[in-house]
């Protein structure tokens, strides 16, 4: 089967919701050698970000889009399995990482944290909607090297910020560098936080992550 047709698969399944299809999909996909990775950004993920285009063009509603999320999830689950079995053992540095607060989305952060394992990261995911002060205690608690955090709404964007400003008021900058991600976040938004990094997608986040433990 040409792998231009199973992207097309991968992308309707989660138009249409069809969580069978989209398990079914992601399975033969792997049967057929094609990177986990890259059926979940040209493939799945297409067709998430299209429920969203038309969810906010009011083409489609918020049942349709769980429902979307739910097929996501459920394909996510297979290839994110794969994806960290691949993971390498040594342990490169620490890395905690969470949705933030007021914030469920967590459909990205999930692919992120798995490619991130497979560097040797050992990374400690908070989960979503996890406010500034949970994150920070974990950070000190592990002593991490690196705090991550996504944000999909343009208001939850403002816990990241929080999140910079609370390490600097008590004076703990200095022992964490920090990442930002999530569909709404840029380069000009970390810049402006003072964050230490800005990831557009996992790949980019894992290429930053060990630029950052190499502490280049
Ligand atoms: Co929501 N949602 N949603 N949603 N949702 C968006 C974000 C939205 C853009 C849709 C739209 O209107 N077009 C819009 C936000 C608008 C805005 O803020 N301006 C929106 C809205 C409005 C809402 C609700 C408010 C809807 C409502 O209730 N009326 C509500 C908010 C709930 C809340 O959080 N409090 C809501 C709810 C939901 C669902 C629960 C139904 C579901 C989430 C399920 C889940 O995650 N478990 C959902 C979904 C699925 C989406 C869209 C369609 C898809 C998000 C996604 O999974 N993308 C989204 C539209 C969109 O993003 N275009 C939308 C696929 C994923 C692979 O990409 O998450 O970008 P992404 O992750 C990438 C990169 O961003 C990066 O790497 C990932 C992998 O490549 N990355 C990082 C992410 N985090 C990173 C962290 C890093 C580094 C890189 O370092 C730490």
């Amino acid at each position: 089967m040409s792998r231009d047709f199973l992207l097309f698969e991968a992308m309707s399944a989660i138009l249409s919701c069809d969580e069978a299809a989209a398990v079914e999909v992601a399975k033969r996909s792997l049967a057929e050698g094609m990177s986990p990775i890259d059926i979940l950004n040209e493939g799945f993920s297409v067709g998430i970000r299209e429920m969203g285009e038309r969810f906010g063009r009011g083409e489609s509603f918020l049942p349709e889009l769980i429902l979307a999320a739910n097929t996501m999830k459920a394909a996510t689950d297979v290839l994110n399995e794969v994806i960290a079995k691949s993971g390498a053992n040594r342990k490169v540095g620490v890395m905690v990482i969470a949705t933030v607060e007021g914030d469920v989305h967590d459909i990205g952060k999930g692919i992120v944290v798995s490619l991130l394992k497979t560097q040797g990261i050992d990374v400690i995911d908070l989960g979503r909607d996890v406010p500034v002060d949970t994150i920070i205690e974990k950070a000190l608690e592990v002593n991490a090297d690196i705090i991550g955090t996504s944000a999909l709404l343009t208001t939850t964007m403002a816990n990241q910020k929080n999140l910079e400003d609370e390490l600097r008021a008590r004076g703990l900058r200095s022992m964490f560098k920090t990442m930002v991600g999530g569909a709404p976040c840029t380069k000009r938004w970390a810049d402006k936080i003072g964050a230490d990094a800005f990831a557009e997608d996992a790949a980019e986040a894992v290429r930053l992550a060990m630029q950052m433990l190499r502490k280049e």
